[in-house]
């Protein structure tokens, strides 16, 4: 059987590490056919047009899509994106490598993130010169999808401990109701669940990330916490993530287009491989996942390592040490 992927590298270094994760594909008894699209800034200065008709007609059509960074563009490019698949749950692993000198070395933390509304909705405006607004979207429906998807997760992958996340002390109407569907989700299920303050979390995560398996985010807390869960491992360059809808699913790693450093051929391909490994577990290769993961731990453990990670090897090194492991 034939899969169809598509590619779409974006911009900046996504651009230099989704070509990495296409030869890891490849390398394996597995039959790809990669369509490749075009999105993010340099389309949208050449055509005006962030993400070009053509680009998520192919991600609509795909079995699976890789997609690698968003920069400025990235509300006009991903999110759609995310839209096109019809995924309502990006699911963000936060794992400590043996070798790595993480900041947390006992981190095995798996983001659960509603991935439809909360803030990213884009309902903003300009009310009057100097103030601007922005529409919070909850849904009952919403956060019924993304609690059931967490529960689920967790109880499939071994995961004992569910914590919901959300600021209902404050936000009252928007995370009361995310918080008020998400616990009956876990009573109809009697799952054992926490709750946890948002803010209050993101320290509790800094200082005892072991005590967190599976967390249930509204939106932007699920961005945040896993890029601050990203630093409590090693840094961005090593996590991965899957949007998953019904019927489609988007793998990317959680890092953007970093311009700092595009361009150098520098950047860690670790977070774009490990999502491809996600894709392979949802196309249904779970031996094939688990052989990119054991590569590219491999590599971690041993090196060669990216800058970001205390090393001077190229992107293109570390892709050649990963694929000789597997
Ligand atoms: N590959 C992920 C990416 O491009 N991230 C940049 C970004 O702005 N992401 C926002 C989001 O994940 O919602």
């Amino acid at each position: 059987m034939t899969h169809e992927i598509a590619v779409i590298p974006g911009d900046g270094i996504g651009q230099e590490v989704t070509p990495a994760a296409v030869e890891v594909l490849e390398a394996l008894d597995v039959d790809f056919d990669f369509v490749e699209g075009d999105a993010g800034d340099a389309v949208k200065a050449e055509t005006g047009e962030a993400l070009p008709q053509a680009t998520r007609k192919m991600a609509a059509d795909a079995d699976a899509t890789l997609f690698g960074a968003a920069g400025e563009t990235a509300a006009d490019v991903i999110l759609p994106l995310r839209e096109v698949v019809g995924s309502f749950a990006n699911v963000r692993p936060a794992v400590s490598y043996p070798g790595l000198d993480a900041v947390q070395p006992d981190t095995d933390i798996v983001f659960v993130r509603e991935n439809t509304e909360g803030v990213y909705s884009g309902i903003e405006d300009e009310i009057t010169e100097g103030v601007r607004t922005l529409t919070r979207v909850v849904t009952e429906e919403a956060s019924r999808d993304i609690a059931e998807f967490g529960f689920d997760y967790a109880k499939q992958n071994g995961f004992d401990d569910v914590t919901i996340a959300h600021k209902a002390n404050v936000m009252r109407e928007t995370d009361g109701l995310f918080l008020e569907t998400a616990e009956a989700v876990a009573e109809e299920r009697g799952a054992d669940y926490d709750t946890a303050l948002m803010d209050a979390l993101a320290m509790h995560l800094v200082m005892h990330p072991e005590d967190y398996g599976v967390v249930i985010c509204p939106n932007l807390a699920g961005d945040m916490l896993s890029d601050l869960a990203a630093g409590l491992v090693g840094g961005l360059g090593l996590l991965p993530s899957a949007n998953v809808g019904e019927e489609n699913a988007l793998f990317e790693p959680v890092h953007g287009s970093a311009p700092d450093i595009a361009g150098q051929g520098v950047a860690n391909p670790s977070a774009m491989i490990l999502s491809a490994a996600m894709l392979l577990d949802h196309l249904g290769y779970d031996d094939e996942g688990d052989r990119v993961r054991a590569a590219v731990e491999g590599v971690l453990d041993e090196g060669p390592r990216t800058p970001d990670l205390g090393g001077d090897a190229s992107t293109d090194e570390v892709t050649s040490a990963v694929l000789d492991r597997l």
